[in-house]
């Protein structure tokens, strides 16, 4: 999608700190942090949130999910334990429309969330 944010990182067209790349997936540092570790972990394919992620049925789902426990291993946060998260929609407070799993972790995290 040429006017996308994350299409635009994905494609290296504008600045991320970037953990891990895997062949379908790119994770970077969240711009505004909420955690210690706060990681974006995102397709490269664009899919507009989690349910057309889950919809597009080719396994891409399963990736994204892998790479994010594989961001929480490198990041030192898989124990005790981190959060993933995908806000879905503007009443979640989604504000970017290409699907992204927030890994947060390295700090207590209270559930349930605000
Ligand atoms: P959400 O509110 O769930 O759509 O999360 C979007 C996140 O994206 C938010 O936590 C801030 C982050 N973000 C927005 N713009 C940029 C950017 O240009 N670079 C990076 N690394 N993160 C960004």
């Amino acid at each position: 999608m040429t006017d996308c944010l994350f299409c635009k990182i994905v494609a290296r067209q504008i600045p991320a700190d970037i953990v891990l790349e895997t062949g379908r997936a790119l994770a970077f540092r969240d711009v505004n942090p909420q955690a210690p570790t706060h990681v974006l972990v995102v397709p490269k394919a664009h899919h507009e949130n989690a349910a057309a992620l889950a919809a597009a049925d080719d396994g891409l789902a399963d990736d994204l999910l892998t790479a994010c426990h594989a961001v929480a291993v490198q990041e030192g946060v898989a124990e005790p334990g981190y959060r993933v998260v995908f806000n879905t929609g503007t009443g979640a407070g989604q504000t970017v429309f290409h699907v992204h799993a927030h890994v947060l972790g390295g700090r207590s995290l209270t559930w349930p969330p605000g």
